[in-house]
């Protein structure tokens, strides 16, 4: 690997520290328009276009970013990913020492697939599912009364889960008609209840997504959802189909109805675009739904090898990022959709985004001088308007945004009241927000004073479809990916998520072998403590 600057050695990261003493202000009257400003600012990426005239920045500060992300080999580094360099380790210490390559899930749909046997594997695996898919649309897969399956139930948590729940959610009205997906992740045994109470077992299948095949919530689900089967007379082998990878565990073809693999160099947060996703909605959209999915995604990626910031959507949203967090040192950022069926993409975001860059080491093992991701959070507009919008505009702390638009809406059944569509309000909401953020508002009432500048960014998109989707969550992958290597740190590593996973693993144990069980929660944690069980964690 080639040895490139970071955020705390590139110079210009210096320069742009000066710049951030007095960044541009968006206040003044006439600033979003000067020079062009709100023509020249906007990034095309095919798809989306980011305008980002509502940033504090100009073109100094853009220069510097630009410097930035050549001195610390953004772009460089992203291209050896997808080629198949080991980027997730920690030099001199023992890591996972794997390959980053989710973007082979769907490399196959780019000019040029960049690392040939992953590329292979992902074909093969999408062929196997083609298959399938065929055979469940022409009935030679059905239920023991020879019925066609209409509802996939998508056990999984985490990664397993939060991508392809968000995408579900966000491409419903472009199902096959008739059917419908669950999702359950939670151990919390109500999460399986609620679901299997509302499903005909019989017209279902089961898809378990289990990279590891070990984990306890989804194993312990599985087992529930065996049991139901069972229970309804219902062959599981006939209904379960597992999403794992090859040796683990739930490697187990003979249990299932079909197998797929999803591989060790693509992270679960990583994983919508593999079988961890493709399973799920190629069920629910069809073969082709799924391929236009990926194919948004893998045009997205190749676009990303740009080195100009300026043409790089994901690659200047990073960048813009880096400078609200590092250089004007705020805190959060929030991801705001003006699209409802986005509504479960923050929480997607949110794992994918503070999983991956929630570091505190570098990538040599160092503990790092300066900061990593930020906390990052989001809800719907125009939803979130009508209750935390308060806070962004006059609270003391000042939270970057990201709002993501569409033009067109998705069911297209729209009405006009009082002259405009919904579709239009909806518009016409968040680039209001995204102008009175920026510019504030004086009055002498105090508390009638908007103090602006505060910056946000616009995505906007044709309308949300499976390709649009594809790209936006490629958008997001990318930008997560080229912050942590400004940041120098692993981002595809979990480490942190490590010690609970064991220390519940233990405390079960205690639970289990103990006569005498404490009776609530309090004792729980005493007899925790007494067994001095966090300190068996540290060996
Ligand atoms: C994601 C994380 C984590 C993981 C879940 C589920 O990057 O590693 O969220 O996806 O813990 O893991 P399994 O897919 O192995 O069950």
């Amino acid at each position: 690997m080639t040895n490139f600057h970071t955020i705390r050695t590139a110079p210009a990261a210096e320069k742009l520290k000066i710049l951030a003493k007095d960044p541009f202000d968006l206040t003044v009257e006439g600033a979003l328009v000067e020079n062009g400003r709100m023509q020249n600012y906007i990034c095309d990426s095919g798809l989306f276009r980011l305008l980002y005239s509502c940033q504090r920045v100009d073109d100094q500060v853009l220069d510097g970013l630009q410097e930035l992300a050549d001195q610390c080999g953004l772009v460089e580094q992203y291209r050896e990913m997808r080629r198949g360099s080991v980027k997730n380790r920690i030099e001199g210490f023992e890591s996972e020492e794997r390959q980053v390559l989710h973007t082979s899930s769907r490399d196959v749909f780019t000019s040029m697939p960049c690392e040939k046997d992953a590329s292979a594997k992902a074909r093969a695996e999408l062929a196997k599912l083609q298959e399938f898919l065929t055979d469940i649309d022409n009935g030679t897969i059905a239920n023991s009364d020879g019925e066609q399956f209409t509802t996939m139930v998508h056990v999984g948590i985490g990664g397993s889960d939060l991508g392809p729940r968000s995408i579900y959610e966000a491409l419903k009205p472009f199902g096959i008609k008739g059917r419908a997906v669950h999702f359950i992740a939670n151990v919390d045994p109500d999460d399986a209840a609620s679901v299997l109470d509302q499903v005909d077992l019989k017209r279902c299948l089961v898809n378990i997504v289990s990279k590891s095949g070990t984990t306890l919530e989804t194993l312990t689900n599985e087992k529930l959802v065996v049991q139901r089967l069972e229970a309804a007379g219902l062959d599981p082998a006939k209904h379960c189909v597992a999403v794992t990878g090859q040796d683990s565990p739930m490697d187990n073809p003979r249990n299932y109805l079909r197998s797929f693999y999803m591989f060790d160099y693509i992270g679960g947060r990583y994983s919508a675009t593999s079988m961890v996703g493709g399973v799920m909605l190629g069920f629910y959209l069809g073969y082709d739904g799924l391929i236009d999915f990926l194919k948004g995604a893998a045009a997205l990626d190749e676009r990303a090898e740009n080195t100009n910031i300026r043409e790089n959507l994901p690659l200047l949203l990073a960048l813009l990022g880096v400078w609200n967090h590092n250089f004007l040192t705020y805190p959060t950022l929030a991801v705001l959709p003006y699209s409802q069926a986005l509504h479960r993409f923050p929480a997607h975001l949110q794992q994918c985004d503070m999983e991956s860059n929630g570091k505190s080491i570098d990538r040599q093992g160092n503990f790092v001088s300066y900061k990593t991701g930020p906390v990052i959070w989001g809800e719907p507009g125009t939803n979130g308007q009508h209750a935390f919008y308060q806070l962004l505009h006059q609270g003391t702390e000042i939270v970057p945004l990201e709002f993501i638009g569409f033009h067109e809406s998705q069911f297209k059944k729209d009405i006009e009241v009082a002259g405009s569509s919904s579709q239009q309000k909806l518009l016409a909401n968040m680039i209001a927000q995204a102008l009175a953020f920026a510019c504030g508002k004086n009055d002498n009432n105090p508390n009638r004073n908007f103090p602006g500048n505060r910056p946000s960014a616009l995505i906007l998109g044709e309308r949300l479809t499976p390709e649009t989707m594809g790209a936006l969550l490629a958008i997001y992958e990318a930008k997560i990916v080229f912050q942590g290597f400004c940041w120098n740190i692993n981002s595809f590593d979990q480490e942190g998520v490590q010690l609970g996973k064991v220390l519940a693993g233990k405390i079960l144990e205690l639970m289990k072998g103990d006569d005498e069980r404490p009776s609530s929660v309090e004792g729980e944690l005493l007899n925790v403590v007494k067994n001095k069980i966090l300190k068996a964690c540290d060996s």
